[in-house]
């Protein structure tokens, strides 16, 4: 089937992406030491980080600043935020910036972001194996989830499928090509998120496999979560599919709907591959809704295809 090495192709052009930007740009400011010495660094960052992670963090896109906690007159990390600006039980969630608490500030007496807390993916950087709350509200990024996490959004717990008219968690990518989740660890729970694909070409919704590592991935869910409105133009896309060298990844609750595109290729609302030796495993996909697929041209998709790749 076509569709199989495109999304290889996607997930492997993330992982370049990820190896790049990640973990690795920090350790750049050691440049010009020598190798030993990097190394060095990073041994002690990663201690440290091992040592001093919380267990639970929150996200939110429009913080209030709260405390200046050390007087600098600005936002930094240390100070208190509170999420008063949400809908959802607004100043119960009080957290500190850069700490337990990432995003953007907008209300208060400082406001702003800081490099390093910003994004859903600082969060998880900052984040021991526990979970990650992102809370209401509209995220531009491309998440990649490369520890063993819960991964909650405002919607957690609630059944996708026709749920519509409350706050939401919705993350919507920031270029085409690309899937918006990607789960590249063992034991990671996505619960309660909208994923909004809007006029991006070659867009998956959620993807599960390690193209990393290419370690086998077991005790991942996927459930009650939106993956909607993806225009894919003249291109291939997907909403939640489960990728090669996983077993037992359970996709539940979730909702799929109104995806349009313009050409001769296939879309896939929810789905598994494998390739030769590693395959997609037992994947228990149930209690989903995918409708609304628009299409101009011929297209093939499946809800839960077969495929001689995928072993039961
Ligand atoms: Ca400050
Ligand atoms: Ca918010």
């Amino acid at each position: 089937m076509a569709f199989t090495p495109a999304i290889l192709r996607l997930s492997r052009t993330v992982a370049r992406d990820r190896g790049r930007a990640g973990r690795g740009y920090r350790l750049s400011t050691s440049r010009g030491r020598s190798p030993g010495s990097r190394r060095l660094r990073l041994e002690s960052l990663e201690v440290r980080q091992m040592l001093s992670l919380p267990a639970m963090a929150y996200v939110d896109d429009n913080w209030s600043f709260l405390a200046d906690n050390d007087s600098s007159g600005d936002l930094s990390v240390g100070d208190t935020v509170t999420n008063a600006n949400d809908s959802i039980d607004p100043s119960g969630v009080t957290a500190t910036y850069g700490v337990n608490g990432f995003g953007n500030v907008t209300s208060g007496l400082y406001t702003g972001s800081l490099p390093g807390s910003a994004t859903i993916n600082d969060a998880i950087t900052g984040t021991a194996s526990g979970t990650v709350n992102v809370l209401e509200g509209t995220y531009q990024e491309q998440v990649t989830i490369d520890k063993s996490l819960t991964f909650n959004g405002a919607q957690a717990g609630a059944d996708a499928r026709g749920r519509d008219a409350v706050a939401e968690t919705i993350i919507t990518p920031s270029t085409g090509n690309v899937a918006v989740i990607t789960v590249q660890a063992p034991d990671v729970t996505v619960d309660g998120f909208t994923v909004l694909g809007g006029s991006n070409a070659g867009i998956t919704g959620i993807y599960v496999s390690d193209q990393v590592t290419y370690n086998e991935l077991s005790g991942v869910v996927i459930e009650d979560n939106i993956v909607r409105d993806f225009d894919l133009a003249d291109s291939e896309g997907g909403g939640i599919i489960v990728g090669p060298l996983t077993d037992g990844v359970e996709i539940a609750y979730n909702d799929i709907r109104d995806f349009t595109l313009s050409s001769n290729r296939s879309v896939v609302g929810i789905g598994a591959h494998g390739n030769p030796g590693e395959e997609a495993r037992n994947a228990n996909i149930h209690d989903n809704f995918v409708h609304g697929l628009v299409f101009d041209h011929f297209v093939s998709y499946e809800s839960n295809f077969r495929h001689p790749d995928i072993a039961p």
